[in-house]
């Protein structure tokens, strides 16, 4: 089936790879903070799974924007917008970091990269944090610029990503440990590079801080990728889902709390952090959340992408529902992740999912990440 075509403009933009990414016949996009994310290439999203675990990948994750927020109140603002505990970060390092409103609803789950004591960068998933994060600094008088810097992140992902990097950049760049950043020497441009990305697979991220030099970052990691079988690629919907990685607006919008989202461990709640939602946060985590994020692997045909939550039935009650689907290769069946009420988390539970009003099919509840079948 063939989509309609986008139509761009200035608020539908491009990013620094898509000339490079088009030259290699992307297939598709979605659009992420105003921002294109290409969703695929020649190959099919089964094949690019296998590519992806087995080699090399190279993304145009330029929609990952950067909030940065600098000055004398950057770490108090930045800590005042998440539940996670930023008073012992260090500089150069990555902090995955739910944030929330005053009710302890998701606003958003950036990774917080630690530039220096009074510079953050917020790399942001698909909400307009930059508005979140003027408005409290307005409000609250804070002494703090906010903007959306000219960097654009472009991902090596896969079990050959220090191979690949290492080829350009030496064998220092194999020392960076999982989420820290260092930077790198790049046609006259500290380029930063963070040991982070949106798989299982590991691998870097690039925060190049030019558009300009977007072709130059991209050809330079291609021809390194010669005889490793690099390909390009993108987040891939089946790793991540049998990974457990969620994504803001699908498994999780503000009507869901970190708690329920399995995001408690990133979640200070003994009140010696001060943030907005605390108090909301404390209460849910007496009161105890009444559901919570899981995953589910059902039965059938392989399954269309799930555009509105599908119902998950247990005895014909609704205990849940379905917020992302896709047919996994590797368990011959559909693996989904879901919100399921409380009393029914166990894995195994038998429960039926309703991908439309015709078709149900029979699955189980499973831990995340998914164990092999
Ligand atoms: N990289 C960067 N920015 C991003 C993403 C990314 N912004 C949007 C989106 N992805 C944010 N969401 C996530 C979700 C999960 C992870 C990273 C970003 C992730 N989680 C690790 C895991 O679940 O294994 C745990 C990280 C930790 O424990 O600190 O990697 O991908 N730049």
């Amino acid at each position: 089936m063939s989509s309609p075509k986008l139509n761009y403009s200035r608020r539908i933009r491009s990013t620094p790879y898509t000339s490079r990414v088009e030259a290699l016949g992307v297939s598709g996009y979605s659009v992420v903070n105003h921002t294109i994310l290409p969703k695929g290439f020649q190959n099919s999203v089964e094949e690019d799974y296998w590519h992806l675990k087995e080699h090399v990948q190279i993304w145009d994750v330029g929609c990952q924007r950067q909030v940065e927020i600098c000055g004398v109140d950057a770490a108090h603002l930045t800590q005042l917008m998440t539940p996670r505990d930023l008073s012992h970060a260090q500089i150069g390092q990555c902090l995955y970091a739910p944030m929330v409103d005053e009710n302890g609803g998701m606003l958003n789950d950036p990774v917080i990269l630690k530039l220096a004591e009074d510079r953050f960068w917020l790399s942001i998933a698909d909400a307009d944090m930059l508005l979140w994060a003027k408005g409290l600094a307005l409000g609250m008088k804070l002494n703090v610029a906010v903007n959306e810097p000219d960097v654009w992140p472009l991902a090596i992902q896969g079990p050959k990503s220090d191979d690949l990097v290492s080829r350009v950049f030496g064998n220092s760049i194999r020392k960076i440990g999982f989420f820290e950043f260092e930077k790198y020497p790049f046609m006259g441009r500290d380029l930063l590079v963070a040991r982070t990305g949106y798989s299982k697979q590991g691998g870097f991220e690039f925060y190049l801080n030019d558009f300009t030099l977007g072709t130059a970052l991209w050809d330079t990691l291609w021809k390194a990728g010669e005889g490793l079988n690099l390909r390009p690629g993108s987040p891939n919907l089946i790793e991540r889902v049998e990974g457990g990685l969620l994504s803001f607006g699908n498994e999780m919008t503000r009507e869901n709390n970190p708690l329920e989202c399995g995001l408690e461990k990133y979640c200070q709640l003994d009140g010696s952090i001060h943030y907005i939602g605390l108090e909301a946060l404390q209460k849910i985590a007496k009161s105890g959340s009444k559901q919570a994020v899981r995953g589910v692997i059902f039965e059938g045909e392989k399954c269309p992408p799930c555009q509105h939550p599908w119902p998950i039935r247990l005895d014909n009650r609704q205990i849940g529902y379905v917020t992302t689907a896709i047919w996994s290769p590797r368990f011959e069946q559909n693996v989904a992740l879901a919100i399921v009420d409380n009393n029914y988390q166990s894995p195994n539970t038998p429960v039926t999912v309703e991908v439309s009003d015709s078709s149900f099919s029979n699955g189980r509840v499973v831990d995340l990440p998914m164990q092999d079948p």
